[in-house]
């Protein structure tokens, strides 16, 4: 089943080839192609019938303002990557950006191994538009979380989101390859009380956390692998925790189909250039097997299709 998700995605772009969007006659011609095709097509007897010079290139995209540059993500809290053991677990998502951004609906969707889609989750931003605060209507405490920033989320100048990171269970300093768009994806593990974060809470989490029970931060039997709750001590409130989560386990089967992290070219951007290759990187690996290179192909907009295309 998850493939085939996969398998019905389309890419359809939605700017114009290059030629088609300055063409005053919007016509298809092989002549109105060529008037703007200025890298292949010098010769001026092809010229459209009145034109004197060649048309200019495309317009460059984001021109609403001097700010060019695509807003980053600088930090995400918890870490992307965190095994999450309290009795909190997945409950508050903070996300800091290296400017003020604009968070539109929909941008923001949270998916859980376990049972797809999570719904019940809201969002702010703090009052400098710079910290996003997604907040879950119930805490996860047993799941694996995955996070997914859209790049609807644009800076005030309406600059997509920088968004790839190289891992989505490892840390960054900024997010983005440098250039708009491209989702952010993080993922989370929680299981309360799995002290050794094996995936199972039995009685070797029990056992760690009776070696060091009574230690403080800087005791020599101090395992921080026991302070379930990090709050530098291992005592009753860990031993609570313990005994809330025995004997569960973390959900290994993957309901979840894989999504678009990023398309690049940008399909949002105007094109300056012919096109040859779009590269279109899925948060995680796909079956190649399965793959049907009838599921990509791009089409110009009220233009033909330019054949199916092949996926490595
Ligand atoms: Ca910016
Ligand atoms: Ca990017
Ligand atoms: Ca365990
Ligand atoms: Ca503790």
């Amino acid at each position: 089943m998850a493939s085939g998700s996969l398998l019905a995605a389309q890419l359809a772009y939605a700017a114009p080839l290059p030629g088609k969007g300055e063409d005053p006659t919007g016509g298809d011609s092989p002549a109105s192609l060529a008037v703007s095709d200025t890298s292949t097509s010098p010769d001026p007897t092809r010229l459209t019938p009145g034109a004197t010079t060649l048309p200019p290139a495309p317009a460059p995209p984001l021109t609403r303002g001097a700010d060019t540059t695509a807003p980053r993500i600088a930090a995400v809290s918890p870490a992307p990557g965190s095994f999450l053991v309290d009795n909190v677990g997945v409950r508050r998502i903070n996300v800091t950006f290296d400017e003020p951004v604009v968070v539109p609906a929909g941008a923001v969707r949270l998916r859980t191994l376990g049972s797809g889609p999570i719904n019940g989750f809201s969002t702010s931003l703090d009052a400098l538009a710079q910290t996003l605060t997604i907040s879950l209507s119930a805490p996860i405490l047993s799941d694996v979380v995955t996070v997914v920033l859209d790049y609807a989320i644009t800076d005030q100048a309406g600059n997509a989101l920088d968004g790839e990171a190289t891992d989505p269970e490892i840390g960054f300093v900024l997010t983005g390859d440098g250039a708009a768009g491209g989702q952010a994806v993080f993922r989370f593990r929680a299981l309360q009380g799995d002290a050794n974060r094996d995936t199972v809470v039995d009685d070797l989490d029990r056992q760690i956390l009776l070696g060091s029970l009574g230690a403080l931060d800087g005791d020599a039997n101090f395992n921080p692998a026991a302070d379930l709750n990090s709050d530098g001590a291992v005592n009753v409130l860990d031993v609570a925790i313990l005994l809330q989560g025995m004997g569960t386990s973390l959900s290994v089967t993957d309901s979840v189909g894989p999504a678009v992290v990023s398309i690049v070219p940008d399909p949002n951007a105007d094109l300056s250039a012919d096109i040859s290759q779009a590269t279109v990187a899925f948060t995680e690996a796909l079956d190649a097997a399965k793959l049907d290179p009838r599921a990509f192909f791009l089409k110009e907009i009220g233009g033909p299709a330019h054949g199916e295309c092949a996926a490595p």
